[in-house]
């Protein structure tokens, strides 16, 4: 038998050729990309300006019509990732309804939010339930629940779109379906959800959800504004996202649905954050306010209603510019998904900031 040293560059190469016609491979001289020492996310930090992309939705909604288009959606695609993807495993996109339409009703097992940018007051109705929707609410149609939306005002409505399309493509656990009728019939009083199991603590004791998701679909900005600033000038908060709160399941406590976690924060005026990195991947609103944060030593500078990521595993830390007025920004990450797989790891920068 050759000793290794012995074996010839073409002796080798015959051999992997070989293994080739085998559907195998030798791990050896690929050990190093499988078993890397720590994440390096193929997703770039990355902005971008409501001033820029605004118009491009209007400019959409002249232009494309309900018929040509399921969703009207300006998909944010990470400038890193060659596929339909904001972050690695999260979508985000900015969805226009024109005034009098309605998008058709379907299901999907990739699950959604939606976070109401601009809007006079349409609705999206989600398995029967319909839920108004004002600027800064949250809504979700979890995985599988039927919905259509409908504008019914004389504006445009514009919201964020963020959906776990590039996570269930990964798992080929897509499932897809039309409902038969454009419009799905509402079988509940409106906002149904929101007078079950909206009043916070107090939740209906007859009511028996066993669902992954959070029973409450909407969680209506009056509400959120109004949590922030109690605590706001109550409590230090947290040293990297100042005074943040988790959207909770109001059964569970905990992530509104099993994939997707949501959160709104407050940076008060002249506030700062020291920069922290996680598994999770994160993306970005700026509800209002401007600031800059820093993601991986790349500095992004926000103003209302701008959309940015930030790529797992990326240092980050925010500031608000402003000395007189809060920011907020409301964001959302599949760390359920690693917390569920003991895959969440977090790390705060050891220097304080980048
Ligand atoms: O509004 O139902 O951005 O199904 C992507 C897929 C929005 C929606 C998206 C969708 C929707
Ligand atoms: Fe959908």
């Amino acid at each position: 038998m050759l000793s290794t040293s012995a074996t010839t560059a073409e002796t080798l190469e015959r051999f992997y050729q070989d293994l080739r016609g085998y559907s195998a491979s030798p791990l050896w001289l690929v050990q190093e990309e499988a078993l890397v020492a720590e994440p390096k996310s193929k997703a770039l930090p990355h902005l971008w300006r409501w001033r820029e992309l605004q118009p491009q939705a209007l400019r959409a909604g002249d232009l494309i019509g309900t018929a040509d288009a399921e969703r009207r959606v300006l998909m944010l695609l990470n400038p890193g990732l060659n596929r339909m993807a904001t972050t690695n495993s999260m979508f985000a996109g900015l969805q226009i309804v024109m005034p009098g339409e309605a998008a058709r009703a379907h299901r999907h097992t990739p699950a959604a939010l939606r976070f109401i940018i601009d809007s006079q007051g349409g609705s999206t109705t989600v398995n029967g339930d319909r839920i108004p929707m004002f600027p800064g609410d949250l809504v979700l149609t979890p995985n599988w629940t039927w919905h259509d939306h409908a504008n019914d005002t004389a504006d445009p409505i514009i919201w964020l779109d963020g959906l776990d399309i590039p996570l269930v493509h990964l798992l080929e656990a897509v499932y897809y379906e039309p409902y038969p009728e454009d419009v799905q019939p509402v079988t509940q009083p409106t906002d149904s959800s929101l007078a079950r199991y909206g009043a916070g603590s107090l939740r209906p004791v007859w009511e028996t959800s066993g669902a992954a998701h959070s029973p409450l679909l909407h969680y209506p900005w009056t509400q959120t504004w109004a949590a922030l600033q109690r605590l706001a000038p109550e409590v230090d908060g947290s040293p990297f996202d100042g005074v943040i709160m988790e959207y909770a399941n109001p059964n569970t406590g905990g992530p509104v649905m099993p994939t997707i976690a949501c959160h709104i924060q407050m940076l008060r005026p002249g506030e700062s954050t020291k920069a922290h990195r996680h598994t999770a991947g994160a993306i970005y609103h700026v509800v209002q306010g401007r600031g800059r944060s820093i993601v991986n030593g790349h500095p992004l500078e926000w103003e209302d209603k701008d959309v940015f990521c930030v790529p797992g595993w990326n240092y980050h830390e925010h500031a608000n510019a402003s000395t007189t007025d809060p920011a907020v920004l409301f964001s959302f990450t599949e760390a359920p998904v690693l917390r569920a797989l003991s895959l969440l790891r977090e790390q705060p920068h050891p220097q304080g900031h980048q």
